[in-house]
């Protein structure tokens, strides 16, 4: 089977760091190479001159896409999360990585995630300590066409990460 690049994407606090971190595990227990791309800690590293306006989001996703190829090439599994919240850079992630990319929506509601809020970003954000923050003053567009949509509310993380399994090792893919 040829390998995949799992792109999740979604709002901060959506869960995708969550279950990439368990479709890691997943893949490692199968003895596939595999390796996590994370938003956040891509860009406390490779990414670190990056901030948040769109031209600095649109470089980071290009980035990450180009370091996701250079792993495919290498035969590896590769697992992205990452908040990708423009149309345009998913499009990008597509010519970038063609059949590989994989998108699925980490669909969880901007209520939802303000009120798990796991950093304490959105109370930050409410105290205007942090701007262009995405779903509140940046913008998220709906992912268009997306190959799965994986909704949280109300399901356990094992949920999710099994109909994502399903789905990559289904002949949909
Ligand atoms: C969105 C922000 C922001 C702003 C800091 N907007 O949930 P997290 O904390 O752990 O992951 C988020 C991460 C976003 O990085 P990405 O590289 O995924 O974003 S993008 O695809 O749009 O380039 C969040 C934190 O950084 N964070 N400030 N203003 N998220």
């Amino acid at each position: 089977m040829q390998t995949k690049c799992l792109w999740l994407l979604g709002l901060s606090g959506a869960g995708k760091t969550t279950l990439g971190e368990q479709l890691i595990a997943e893949l490692n227990s199968q003895n596939k190479k595999c390796i996590l791309l994370d938003g956040d800690l891509l860009r406390k590293g490779l990414n670190n001159n990056l901030g948040f306006s769109t031209e600095d989001r649109l470089e980071n996703v290009r980035r990450t896409a180009e370091v996701a190829k250079l792993f495919l090439n290498e035969g590896y599994w590769v697992v992205v999360a990452m908040i990708t919240p423009l149309e345009i850079m998913r499009t990008e992630n597509r010519n970038i990585l063609n059949m590989a990319y994989t998108e699925i929506f980490i669909d969880t509601s901007l209520e939802l995630c303000q009120k798990r809020d796991p950093k304490g970003l959105y109370k930050k954000v409410l105290q205007n300590k942090i701007t262009n923050f995405t779903g509140i003053d940046s913008p998220f567009e709906i992912p268009a066409s997306p190959n799965l949509i994986v909704k949280t509310f109300d399901r356990s993380i094992r949920e999710c990460v099994d109909q994502i399994k399903a789905f990559i090792f289904s002949d949909k893919l």
